[in-house]
């Protein structure tokens, strides 16, 4: 998968060389490139921003660096320097929520183009431009404001490269974690046995593994309930047993009204 991020800040993506990603890119699993917005500025001033259009607070940043930056990054024909089309990628606390399946649908694409905006955000006739010659997605990670989207930028890359085939040594652990199946995880436990007094469950001492995917079902079950009712009411309903609503009352969630028990 190749990667390019623009930003004013491209000392932000210094992490980017570490632990897993860094390996990612060693081993050309993943072709990385950070680029300073103001590359493609030609006053004096370098300026990126200036007063919004209908007044208001802050500053917006001005398009035709933006401009520029994406005709070099997505030309319109494909060059022979193994440019192709990418997908346009720019966090936004006005975007759609990003989601482990977002992070999956990302992970099959090969060309990704991450726009970092600053201030108040981007002019939006460099999205509307944009998207006449590539996929625009602006995407949140979650109802708040941040300073800029760079550090958005860092979790979506790191969701993403960890699906990427031969980045995360043991695929099997892919499937079993929180989110992979709509629930939040069972609580992990590792030796010693006791620790400050506190026991490791029985269950997952007892070497039986029906009862203890059982138990770790039963957890998870409790925990999404008790902590993200949203996720439970998005469950398909048939995908749950007896057992399982049992489960679901002893973490206190409430079906929602109108909601038919079967
Ligand atoms: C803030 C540009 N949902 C997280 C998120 C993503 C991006 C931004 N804020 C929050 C942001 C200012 C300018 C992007």
């Amino acid at each position: 998968m190749r990667v390019d991020i623009v930003s004013i800040f491209p000392e932000y993506f210094a992490p980017l060389d570490l632990s897993l990603i860094g390996k990612a890119r060693a081993n050309g699993l993943l072709r990385l490139a950070v680029h300073d917005l103001r590359t493609w500025t030609h006053d004096v001033h370098r300026t990126v921003d200036d007063t919004p259009y209908g007044g208001g607070p802050g500053m917006v940043m001005r398009p035709e660096p933006w401009g520029e930056a994406l005709d070099a990054l997505a030309p319109d024909e494909l060059s022979p320097d193994g440019h192709t089309l990418p997908r346009l990628l720019v966090p936004s606390p006005a975007g759609v929520p990003f989601t482990q399946a977002m992070a999956h649908e990302l992970a099959t694409e090969s060309h990704l183009l991450f726009a970092c905006g600053r201030y108040e955000g981007i002019d939006q006739r460099v999205l509307d431009h944009a998207a006449t010659r590539m996929p625009v997605t602006e995407v949140s990670l979650g109802d708040y404001v941040l300073f800029g989207g760079e550090v958005a930028v860092l979790v979506i890359l790191e969701a993403v490269t960890r699906l990427l085939p031969g980045v995360l040594g043991n695929a099997g652990s892919l499937d079993e974690e929180s989110h992979a199946h709509g629930l939040l995880e069972a609580p992990l436990y590792t030796k010693p046995a006791t620790w400050r007094d506190l026991d490791v469950p029985e269950v997952l001492r007892s070497g039986d593994h029906a009862r203890i995917a059982r138990w770790r079902r039963d957890e998870a079950l409790r925990r999404t309930a008790a902590r993200r009712p949203d996720l439970v009411g998005a469950l398909p309903p048939e995908s749950l047993d007896q057992r399982d609503r049992a489960a679901l009352d002893r973490g206190g969630f409430q079906s929602p009204p109108g909601h038919v028990a079967k």
